[in-house]
């Protein structure tokens, strides 16, 4: 699953303005009658919901916006190069790398969603020795760019440590937001006449594009996530709890995606959204299975529910319940050690301890399981298999998101 893409955009700049005179039959000399340069395209980011991954974005590294054309003779205004819109998935966060001076000044001055307007734009003015000349080098503006970053790190990255600047979370379909904006077209020697120079030869540059390093990163949309290590039953236990059918193995690492299902309760009156995300294992913190990179799905999350089961290994040996309760608690502890070297403030969300396969259980062990606590709290003993105790499950998450 591609959640998370790097891209360079950058909007089209403004056209320069136009220098030049009119020529007509039997007019001796014709005053001025350059144009305007047309406005540059801007990058707009569009939230889709059919949209469910960042796939599109695989291998693309730069967007760039059209610039306008230039301003014409005769007063034409140069045409505006078109928009460029990127249509992203619901969830999608952006993350600010680094800007130019255009993108930095509009954020400062009206963040990210108010737009900058042209008269508060300043354009350069450039001169002409004659019409017709080429046009001198107009001042670089000065940019921040590009940024220092390693292509490798980006699977792992985590935006929000605080390196970078969160942009917008795009969370309805259909939101949308100017990005990057387009440079102004610059005027034209039209805009310059006045009584005392009736034949300028001066106009103006198109203004740069903003320019942007951006991070997109998909966040899932969950209020609670299940975590917990691989072949656990988490999968499983999305499978009976919503509509939802992911893949469902009696392997580990089954689950290589995350998946979403709706669980709603008896009478249909409410509902949650469960995240079922690929198995976590000691040492993921430091890139071991799976790794990390999915709790990023989990980040929105009201809520967590930790599924713990005794490997069906350790049953067929005949464990003692002292040592199942021994191996859960266990479970339980990397588990939060593994949340925690992610992200301490997943350890801040509501939780639910959730023992699953039941019926695999002697009563002797599911008594000593029903007893038990994690955490201080009273966990849910359930089966997926039998749906044993699911109701009581599903109120516990109910309760979860109160
Ligand atoms: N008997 C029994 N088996 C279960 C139960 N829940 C899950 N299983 C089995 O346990 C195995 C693993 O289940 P999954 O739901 O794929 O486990 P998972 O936690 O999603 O595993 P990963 O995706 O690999 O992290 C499968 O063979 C399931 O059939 C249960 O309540 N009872
Ligand atoms: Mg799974």
């Amino acid at each position: 699953m591609i959640d998370i893409v790097l891209l360079h955009l950058k909007a089209g700049a403004g056209g320069n303005g136009r220098v030049s005179f009119r020529r007509e039959k039997y007019v001796q000399k014709g005053g001025p009658d350059g144009g305007v340069g047309g406005h540059g395209g801007s990058i707009i980011v569009r939230a889709d919901s059919s949209q469910t991954t960042l796939r599109s974005y695989a291998g693309v590294h730069e967007v760039l916006g059209k610039s306008g054309e230039p301003g014409g003779k005769k007063q034409c205004s140069g045409s505006a190069g078109g928009d460029v819109v990127l249509t992203v998935p619901v969830g999608t966060v952006l993350w600010l790398m680094s800007e130019n001076q255009a993108a930095k000044r509009r954020r400062l001055s009206h963040g990210l969603e108010e737009l900058a307007y042209s008269r508060e734009v300043r354009r350069e003015q450039f001169a002409l020795e004659r019409e017709g000349a080429a046009l001198p080098p107009k001042t670089p503006d000065e940019a921040e760019l590009p940024p220092t970053y390693s292509v490798k790190s980006l699977a792992t990255m985590q935006p929000s440590n605080g390196d970078y600047k969160k942009l917008i979370s795009l969370t309805e379909h259909g939101q949308e937001v100017v990005v990057c904006q387009g440079g102004f077209g610059g005027r034209g020697n039209l805009a310059f006449k006045s009584s005392r120079e009736t034949t300028p030869l001066k106009a103006e540059f198109g203004t740069d594009g903003e320019e942007r390093y951006i991070i997109f990163e998909l966040q899932l949309l969950a209020d609670i996530g299940l975590v917990g290590f691989p072949n656990a039953g988490k999968s499983t236990l999305l499978s009976v709890l919503s509509q939802a059918r992911p893949k469902i193995g009696a392997y580990p690492f089954t689950t290589l995606e995350p998946e979403l299902g709706i669980v709603a309760n008896a009478d249909n009156s409410k509902q949650f959204v469960l995240a079922d995300i690929p198995g976590l294992i000691s040492g993921a913190s430091e890139g071991k299975g799976l790794g990390l990179a999915f709790l990023r799905h989990v980040r929105n999350t009201t809520g967590l529910l930790y599924v713990l089961s005794v490997p069906e290994e350790m049953l067929a040996g005949d464990p003692s319940p002292k040592e199942c309760l021994a191996n859960l608690e266990e479970q339980f502890r990397a588990l939060q050690g593994e949340l925690k070297a992610y992200d301490e403030l997943l350890l801040e969300k509501r939780w639910a301890v959730c023992l699953t396969k039941k019926d695999l259980y002697s009563d002797e062990i599911s008594k000593a399981l029903e007893a038990a606590k994690f955490g201080g709290e009273k966990p849910i003993l359930v089966s997926a298999a039998t749906h044993d105790n699911l109701e009581v499950l599903r109120k516990r998450c109910f309760q979860i998101l109160q």
